[in-house]
C-alpha cells in the first residue's frame, strides 16, 4: 500500500487548524492532525518543505519505520514543531492502516479495555454564581467530571475563564488577533483565593463530583506545594501544570509537600520531557495530546513505560486539538490498561462542519465509534470558507509589568 499523494490542509473553522492528507495508491484518504495553537504555519512549512517530498512512494504500512526515518532522518530532534509534524503522519498511516484493514482503530492497539473513556468538560465564571451555573450546564450535558478555573478577585480576564454571557473562553473566535493579547496575573491573589472557590464547590455539589484545576504553569514550585495541601481536604482529581516542568526537581518539591494528585505534559512532546517524573512517579497523570508527542506510535510508548509506574494518562483536548487529533486520542483511551481520563472541551458547530466525526459522548463517557480507521472524515470544500487567519495565545504579565506563565 503505497503512499500516491500528500497534502496539507489549512482550514479556520471557529479556530487554526492544520491537517494533513494522505492518499494511497489505491485511493484509500488518511488524515492526521499537526495543529500547534499559535505556530501553526511554522508545522505547515515543517511539513510542506521537510517532509511531505519525503513520503510519496513510501510504504503507508511502514507506521514505525516512518517515524523513526522522521524522527532521526531530521538528525536535529524534538521540540513542538517537528513533533507535530511527526504527529501527523503517524496519525494518517494509523487512519490508513486501520481503514485497509477495515476495523476502527483501537482494535489495532489491542481492542476496548473499557466500555467509555471518562470525560471532563471546563467549567468556568467570573464569579461563585457564573462558575455554578457552569458546572450545571456540563452535568446537564451529562459531564461527570469537571474542571473549574474561576476569576480571581482584583484580575481581569485570565485563563480557562469565560467573559460570561454563554461565551466561550478558547480564545480564537472571542479573541483573535495577529498580536497576542496581554493578561495581568497576581500569584498571591490567586493562591487566596481558589481554596475558598472549591470549599464553595464542594458544599454546592458534594463530595463526589470529580474536580479538576489548571494552575496553567504559573506558580513556583513552593507555592503549588502550598496550594496542593491547601486543596486536600476538596480530594481533587487532579491539580494540573502546577508549576513549570522543564525542571523535573520542581515537581519533587511539590510532590514531597502534598498527596493532591498532579497531572503535567500538555506542553511536552517527547518521552525524555517525562522521564524523571515517570521514573520518580511525581506525577499521577501523563497530560500529552497524541498531536503534539509524536502521534499515536509515540504516545503509546509513553502510556507504557508510565504503566510501570501505575501512572494513568489524561490526554490534552482542548478545541486546539483538532477533531482528527481528538479521535486519536479516543482509539488510545478506549484501548489502554492505563487510562486516567480525557479532556473533552467540546469544538464549535463551525469547526463539526469541516470535520465530520463518529466519536460519541454518551453518560459521560468518550467512543470513538466502530468506523473503520479514525472515525474523522475533512470536508474539503467546506473548509475552504474557513481560511487561515494569524490567532495567538495571549501573553501574561505581573501587576509590575514583568512577563510570566501564561
Ligand atoms: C489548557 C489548554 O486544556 C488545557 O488544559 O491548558 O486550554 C491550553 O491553554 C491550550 O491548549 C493552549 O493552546
Ligand atoms: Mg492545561
Amino acid at each position: 500500500m503505497k503512499i500516491a499523494h500528500a497534502e496539507v490542509l489549512v482550514t479556520s473553522p471557529g479556530r487554526n487548524f492544520v491537517t494533513l492528507k494522505l492518499v494511497t495508491e489505491d485511493g484509500l484518504v488518511g488524515y492526521g492532525d499537526g495543529t500547534l495553537n499559535g505556530r501553526e504555519l511554522a508545522v505547515v512549512a515543517y511539513l510542506e518543505e521537510h517532509v511531505l517530498p519525503l513520503l510519496t512512494g513510501r510504504n503507508a504500512h511502514a507506521i514505525e519505520d516512518t517515524w523513526q526515518y522522521l524522527y532521526r532522518g531530521a538528525y536535529w530532534r524534538r521540540g513542538p514543531v517537528t513533533m507535530a509534524a511527526i504527529a501527523a503522519v503517524d496519525v494518517a498511516l494509523w487512519d490508513l492502516k486501520a481503514k485497509a484493514a477495515g476495523m476502527p482503530l483501537y482494535e489495532l492497539l489491542g481492542g476496548e479495555s473499557r466500555r467509555g473513556a471518562l470525560a471532563y468538560g471546563h467549567a468556568s465564571g467570573n464569579d461563585l454564581p457564573q462558575l455554578f451555573d457552569s458546572i450545571r450546564e456540563h452535568l446537564d450535558l451529562g459531564y461527570r467530571a469537571v474542571r473549574i478555573q474561576t476569576g480571581v478577585p482584583g484580575l481581569g480576564q485570565i485563563y480557562g475563564v469565560a467573559g460570561g454571557d454563554g461565551d466561550r473562553y478558547d480564545y480564537e473566535p472571542a479573541r483573535r488577533s495577529a498580536v497576542a493579547l496581554e493578561e495581568v496575573w497576581d500569584t498571591r491573589a490567586y493562591l487566596r483565593h481558589v481554596p475558598t472557590v472549591f470549599e464553595a464547590v464542594r458544599h454546592e455539589f458534594g463530595p463526589e463530583l470529580p474536580l479538576l484545576h489548571d494552575g496553567h504553569h504559573r506558580m513556583t514550585p513552593n507555592q503549588a506545594a502550598a496550594l496542593g495541601r491547601a486543596l486536600e481536604p476538596y480530594d481533587l482529581f487532579w491539580l494540573e501544570d502546577c508549576t513549570p516542568a522543564e525542571n523535573p526537581e520542581a515537581l519533587r518539591r511539590v510532590r514531597s509537600q502534598t498527596t493532591t494528585p498532579l497531572a503535567v505534559g500538555e506542553v511536552f512532546n517527547s518521552v525524555f520531557d517525562y522521564q524523571t517524573l515517570i521514573t520518580e512517579q511525581l506525577i499521577d497523570y501523563v497530560r500529552s495530546a497524541v498531536t503534539h508527542t509524536g502521534g499515536i506510535t509515540a504516545l503509546r510508548k509513553i502510556m507504557d513505560f508510565a504503566a510501570v509506574y501505575q501512572i494513568r494518562s489524561g490526554f490534552h483536548g482542548p478545541t486546539d486539538i483538532s477533531p482528527v487529533g481528538m479521535a486519536a486520542a479516543l482509539h488510545l483511551d478506549i484501548a489502554l490498561h492505563n487510562f486516567g481520563i480525557q479532556e473533552y472541551m467540546r469544538h464549535s458547530p463551525a469547526t463539526l462542519e469541516v470535520f465530520r466525526t463518529s466519536y460519541t459522548f454518551v453518560d459521560g463517557l468518550l467512543h470513538p465509534g466502530s468506523t473503520p480507521g479514525l472515525g474523522v472524515e475533512v470536508d474539503e470544500q467546506a473548509s475552504r470558507a474557513f481560511p487561515y487567519s494569524p490567532a495567538y495565545l495571549p501573553v501574561n504579565r505581573l501587576t509590575d509589568g514583568t512577563v510570566h506563565d501564561w
